[in-house]
């Protein structure tokens, strides 16, 4: 690449690239922030600054930035075999060798997957094979699927259906036939005064159990969730929730499926979340932290109950991806893998910086500001609030068109930190290749930047 200004950078971008879940017109206006280089958990942008990134790009760097193994592998695919596809009855030994090695850290029930592109891919190849599984079994009409409100799994057309998120069924005409959703397990909103997480999670367990009785189990092909809801603002549910969820589910013969997009591969202290939640699914999607965003890869993870059907009794599914077990992006993913297992960042994220983080947020959790706290291995969120006393002793919220979340995101960004705002929910999910030192001096930067929001706050008499 030619070396341009950032103001050059800027008006190339404003006018030609679209940007992602983006008021087009007033990114224009204001221009992009151009990331041109990384290295570890660190960005640089294009004036040259350094900034601390405390969301792994997009939930996705899990060994963090420049590991050599990843763009050897790359680079040793890319001269061999670029591409070959695996449709017309062929193989490459780097899809082969990752399906042995992904059956290998999975649960012991999963010993097959079907890959795709990215996680929103994987999620359409789960609504497809979901409702084939049950058309092989003579049950057609089991169609629906059960998934939450405020739950992200991609933004396909099934993607964004299965997704709760309003603003996205708003576009397009969306959700599509046969999906339909329950509440989420937010103890924090959604909880009757007084009751405790526990009670909380068999609570808004039983939310599937009635969606279930009200559509007729006969008519329900499965229930799909993230372990913790990711993109809806680090939503740890409560350890009671999954197990019933897993109970309600084979009650009532449903399939379970577990979105691992964001939990999977380390994130949560365990290769997958399913396993920190203790539970079972038939099927897990998984993407981003498989390469460590490298490069594009998604898929699903098919447990045996369900691979025993598709295999043995379901003649040709016509389903696939031209990049479908894309041979560079599975050479990544095998040196991603072999670099967690080498550096123990699953183990080391259960015992010691999972713990770690949730220790120095306990600190922060003395913050004025700060209402809930909740973190699993190496995802966090901080809920800002108005009155910490207030709300039944779980703090009074800010009502939600101040957007302090973005006026402290605003911060963030200005002290070279990179931490996410969901409504006043801040959250965080760094490299899980991150130091003791790095995590001080993150939480040091993030009370700094709650410091200024408090300080903005306090002179708008926002807190009155
Ligand atoms: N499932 C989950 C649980 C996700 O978090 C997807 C599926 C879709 O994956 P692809 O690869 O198609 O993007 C995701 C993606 C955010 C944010 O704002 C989160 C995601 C994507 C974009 C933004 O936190 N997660």
């Amino acid at each position: 690449m030619i070396p341009r200004t950032t103001q050059q950078w800027q008006a190339a971008d404003a006018a030609h690239f679209l940007h992602p879940f983006t008021d087009f017109q007033a990114l224009a206006r204001k221009g992009s922030r151009v990331i041109t280089r990384a290295d570890n958990i660190y960005l640089w942008d294009s004036e040259g600054k350094k900034i601390l990134d405390a969301m792994s790009g997009l939930w996705c760097v899990n060994v963090g930035y420049g590991q050599q193994a990843l763009i050897d592998a790359a680079t040793r695919q890319l001269k061999e075999l670029p591409f070959y596809n695996a449709f017309f009855q062929t193989a490459t030994p780097a899809a082969i060798e990752l399906a042995e090695l992904l059956a290998e850290v999975s649960p012991p029930s999963f010993q097959h997957v079907f890959f795709c592109g990215s996680g929103s891919e994987g999620n359409d190849t789960v609504v497809r094979m979901v409702r084939r599984y049950w058309d092989i079994l003579g049950q057609p009409e089991r169609q629906v699927i059960i998934s939450r409100q405020n739950a992200y799994h991609g933004s396909t057309m099934a993607g964004a259906s299965l997704g709760g998120m309003s603003g996205m069924h708003a576009q397009g005409g969306l959700p599509i036939p046969g999906i339909v959703h329950i509440d989420q397990p937010y103890w924090f909103e959604k909880a009757p005064p007084g009751m405790s997480r526990d009670a909380f999670g068999l609570l808004a367990a039983s939310w599937l159990e009635a969606k279930i009785q009200a559509i007729g189990a006969g008519k329900v092909a499965a229930f799909i969730g993230e372990p913790i809801q990711g993109a809806g603002g680090v939503i740890v549910p409560p350890h009671s929730y999954w197990p019933e969820i897993q109970r309600i589910c084979d009650r009532h013969g449903i399939l379970l499926v577990s979105d691992e997009v964001i939990t999977g591969f380390g994130r949560t202290g365990r290769w997958f979340g399913c396993e920190t939640f203790a539970f079972k699914p038939d099927l897990m999607t998984f993407a981003k932290g498989v390469t460590s965003g490298y490069i594009p890869l998604g898929g699903v993870m098919v447990g045996e109950r369900m691979a025993k059907v598709l295999i043995e009794q379901g003649g040709e599914f016509n389903h696939g991806y031209t990049y479908s077990g894309h041979p560079v992006a599975c050479a990544v993913a095998l040196a991603n893998i072999r670099l967690v297992r080498e550096l123990g960042l699953v183990e080391r994220v259960h015992n010691d910086l999972g713990p770690y983080l949730a220790q120095a947020f306990e600190q922060i959790s003395k913050h004025p500001l700060v209402g809930e706290v909740q973190s699993c291995g190496l995802m966090g969120a901080l809920l800002l609030v108005k009155d910490k006393a207030g709300g039944d002793g779980r703090g009074t919220p800010f009502p939600a068109e101040l957007e302090v979340g973005m006026l402290c995101r605003g911060h963030c960004f200005a002290n070279g930190l990179i931490m996410r705002a969901v409504g006043d929910r801040m959250i965080i999910a760094p490299p899980l290749v991150i130091t003791h030192a790095q995590i001080d001096d993150m939480v040091a930067l993030i009370s700094r930047c709650l410091d200024l929001t408090l300080a903005d706050v306090r002179a708008r008499g926002w807190d009155r």
